[in-house]
């Protein structure tokens, strides 16, 4: 029989229009549609998943460090729902590698689920349609059904109570707008204080201004898709800016409050918008997700500029310049 055995390349990817919220905790389907980039391999998460005879339990590792309790439960989670769909009751060994640091709030969970879902599919040699794939990818972590696809890409909300319409395409491929950047900065590359899971239950259930946002996003998506569509740059780092002022508010608005923004983070906003002013243009946009870590989008020509603007803040303490990606790519370099 040929090895149940597969590898999976994935890359995170950061929201323009940002998911913040639940409709339905236990199909995991989120309260407002997002969108997002999708880095290249600078990002990346490197998963290998071999299903055998000789494994006693389902086991998992993450950076050579073996997951327990709740982490271990969510992955075997996506594997124990995948190999339902398959012949085989073997146990699983998840092996898998990040690139970058686990759980700093750039997008871990993305590129990890991604690669999760897409080596277990491949070690099963299930056929599954685009649109399966992306719902079982979203159970799993929902911000990672954005990184089955290269370019840009879009999570629609849905309204199905069963999900069904709630899943990611692309919108269009990272050959559509190749001069785009994103400038990171790394504030802090420790774990965060508070999963994002939790975060986002928290601001549901006590902030007033979360319903205003959600009000909000249909507009912003549309203003996105359509900045997009037409390669307008200016409109594009607005309503990011601006998405991620949003959500960092309603974070703020939660009781108790979610506060990721540290001191180097808001220099990183002033920077942007000094640079912005002096350049009587929008041609860079901040973003930050659930951490102190700054995403400038801006374009190559602008990039080393905001690259040396990032690196004299104090508290930066490394700045990486990535493309968008592809999507996830399938290795017979296998981690095992
Ligand atoms: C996003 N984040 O759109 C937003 C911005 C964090 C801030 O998606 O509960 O880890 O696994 O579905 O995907 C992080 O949330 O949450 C996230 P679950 P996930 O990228």
């Amino acid at each position: 029989m040929k090895a149940l055995k597969a590898t999976c390349i994935a890359t995170s990817n950061i929201a323009l229009v940002k998911y913040w919220g639940k409709r339905d905790k236990e199909r995991n389907l989120p309260a407002n549609s997002s969108l997002s980039i999708t880095m290249d391999e600078q990002l990346r998460t490197t998963t290998t998943v071999e299903f055998s005879k000789s494994y006693k339990s389902d086991e998992a590792q993450i950076n050579g460090v073996r997951l327990k309790g709740e982490e271990l439960s969510r992955v075997v989670g996506t594997v124990d729902y995948l190999r339902r769909f398959s012949k085989t009751q073997f146990k699983a060994r998840v092996v898998s590698e990040n690139s970058f640091p686990t759980a700093a709030g750039l997008a871990s969970s993305a590129s990890g689920f991604a690669a999760l879902t897409l080596a277990t599919v491949k070690a099963l040699q299930l056929e599954l349609q685009p649109r399966q794939l992306s719902v079982i990818t979203r159970l799993g972590s929902g911000s990672a059904c954005r990184s089955l696809y290269g370019g840009f890409v879009e999570w629609k909300r849905g309204t199905l109570n069963d999900g069904s319409d709630s899943y990611s395409e692309q919108i269009a491929p990272e050959t559509h707008w190749p001069e785009l950047r994103n400038v990171i900065a790394i504030v802090q590359a420790g774990r965060k204080k508070q999963s994002s899971r939790k975060g986002m239950q928290q601001t549901a259930a006590t902030s007033d201004l979360y319903q205003r946002r959600l009000a909000q996003v249909p507009y912003r998506m549309q203003r996105v898709k359509e900045a997009i569509r037409q390669k307008n740059l200016g409109a594009l780092l607005e309503e990011t800016m601006k998405d991620s002022n949003s959500m960092h508010a309603v974070m703020l608005d939660s009781y108790p409050p979610i506060l990721h923004l540290t001191d180097a983070s808001r220099q990183v906003i002033d920077a942007v918008h000094e640079f912005n002013g002096a350049l009587g243009d929008t041609a860079a946009g901040y973003t930050f997700d659930a951490g102190p870590n700054a995403q400038i989008i801006t374009t190559e020509k602008r990039a080393p500029a905001i690259g040396k603007i990032l690196s004299e803040i104090g508290g930066v303490q490394s700045v990486i310049t990535c493309r968008q990606g592809k999507g996830p790519q399938f290795t017979s370099k296998h981690l095992f």
